[in-house]
């Protein structure tokens, strides 16, 4: 049950994972900031995000400005948390990592 709500024990145990992102006080979504190196780096993350988003059927909430790609994932479906959410955001973190020339957060 990928996109069922998880509750206030289940989210502590996954933050463990996700440690770079921020959790909101309602633990309805993760929110992480990325920063890389320009422009040609943040849309080069967001498409090879975008194919991973694609192949969970789950998608980010996310605001590209320059080089600075702001994300917020929740599950719309579950107004909540679900593992789909803590999926996205581990892949959103080694593909940023895969990327080398981030500079920041
Ligand atoms: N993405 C997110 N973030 N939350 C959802 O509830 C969601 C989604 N639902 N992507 C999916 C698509 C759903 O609409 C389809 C029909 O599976």
């Amino acid at each position: 049950m990928p996109r069922q709500k998880l509750d206030s024990t289940a989210i502590s145990e996954k933050l463990a994972d996700v440690s770079l992102w921020d959790i909101d006080a309602g633990e309805i979504a993760l929110t992480r900031t990325f920063k890389f190196a320009d422009f040609s780096e943040a849309f080069g993350f967001m498409a090879r995000a975008a194919l991973v988003a694609e192949k969970l059927d789950h998608h980010p909430e996310w605001k590209n400005t320059y080089r600075t790609v702001e994300v917020r994932l929740t599950t719309h479906d579950a107004s909540g948390l679900t593992g789909l959410d803590f999926d996205l955001a581990v892949a959103m973190d080694r593909i940023a990592a895969g990327t080398g020339r981030k500079t920041g957060s």
